[in-house]
């Protein structure tokens, strides 16, 4: 259990995420001074001013958060760097995802994009160098945690398919081959499932799988995510159709690129009830194994709550 944890309910969820950042702050320095040697500067750069640039944490706190949910307890700094590698993976799809051939995007995280700083081949080629960091930082960190060799072997593939063509790089994908084109809910919830929900919900997993937890256990938390997945979506573009680029540090977007969005399916207040309903969803998987966590009740109304 963390401090913020300990503190009992009402659960301090602001608290809880500053003391939880700060750690995957910590880790997230500590891999860069592993990896940032090994690479010209012109590679690193990027890298360091993407991983720097700050965002919300989201997946690693979740993976970490559901380490903990399943009892194996501390803060150490193992299972923060294999939360570390999921942020890794998110911070390389934000850069690839912004690039001119992409969403074109000049601010990320109220900072400019990585390749309007640093070019786009050098961002390209950085955001390569991530995907393959990511990999072999988890790999350590589950060596690190004790984690035997028939399950770090299962979560290294949990992270590759949550990842690739069968998570976020399919959604993109998917997502691409939409563009301009009107979309039903089944497609839109297929397309955000895998480009959004497939990380979220195996950052989870793979906090549980790390910890060893039960398999009925582990797949409640990956149900847990896929539906704290489907929310954040929901939340993001209610804050995509009604906030500011001050506020959310990036330009919003959808509309400027024609794409389907739940807004757009359902109105700003229809979307919102959706979101609330996934988050009750997410609660509820979580109680049919009777898995206790003031934290990841908390997170779950965060991810609809936020401002950002
Ligand atoms: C291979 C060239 C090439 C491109 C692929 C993988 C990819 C690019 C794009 C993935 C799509 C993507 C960026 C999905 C995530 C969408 C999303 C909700 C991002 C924002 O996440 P937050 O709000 O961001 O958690 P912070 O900044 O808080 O970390």
């Amino acid at each position: 259990m963390s401090r913020a944890e300990d503190r009992g309910d009402p659960f301090a969820l602001e608290p809880y995420l500053e003391e939880e950042r700060a750690r995957v702050g910590e880790a997230l320095e500590d891999i860069l001074r592993d990896l940032l040697p090994d690479l010209p500067e012109a590679i690193g750069r990027p890298i360091a001013h993407s991983v720097r640039a700050g965002g919300k944490r989201l997946r690693p706190i979740l993976c970490a958060t559901a380490f903990r949910a399943s009892g194996r307890g501390g803060v150490g700094a193992a299972v923060y760097r294999l939360a570390g590698s999921l942020e890794l993976i998110h911070t390389y799809s934000l850069m690839h995802d912004d690039l001119p051939c992409m969403d074109d995007a000049p601010l990320r995280r109220g900072q400019p994009t990585a390749h309007t700083v640093f070019g786009e081949a050098a961002t390209t080629v950085a955001g390569a160098a991530l995907i393959a960091a990511a990999g072999s930082v988890a790999w350590e960190a589950l060596v690190a945690l004790g984690v035997g060799e028939d399950t770090r072997r299962r979560v290294l593939v949990r992270l590759a398919d949550a990842s690739g063509a069968r998570g976020m790089v399919g959604g993109q994908a998917l997502d691409i081959d939409a563009e301009g084109r009107p979309l039903s809910r089944e497609e839109i919830d297929r397309l955000h499932g895998m480009k959004t929900g497939a990380l979220i919900s195996s950052s989870l997993e793979i906090g549980a799988m790390a910890a060893e937890a039960s398999e009925v256990r582990t797949q409640a938390l990956a149900e847990y995510g896929r539906r704290i997945g489907l929310a954040f979506q929901i939340a993001d573009d209610v804050l995509d159709a009604t906030s500011s680029t001050g506020v959310l540090g990036k330009k919003p977007s959808d509309d400027a690129l024609a794409k389907s969005t739940y807004v757009g399916l359902l109105g700003v207040e229809g979307a919102r009830r959706r979101a609330e309903v996934q988050v009750d969803l997410a609660i509820h998987a979580l109680d049919t194994v009777n898995l206790d966590s003031a934290a990841l009740r908390a997170l779950a109304r965060y991810v609809v709550e936020r401002a950002n």
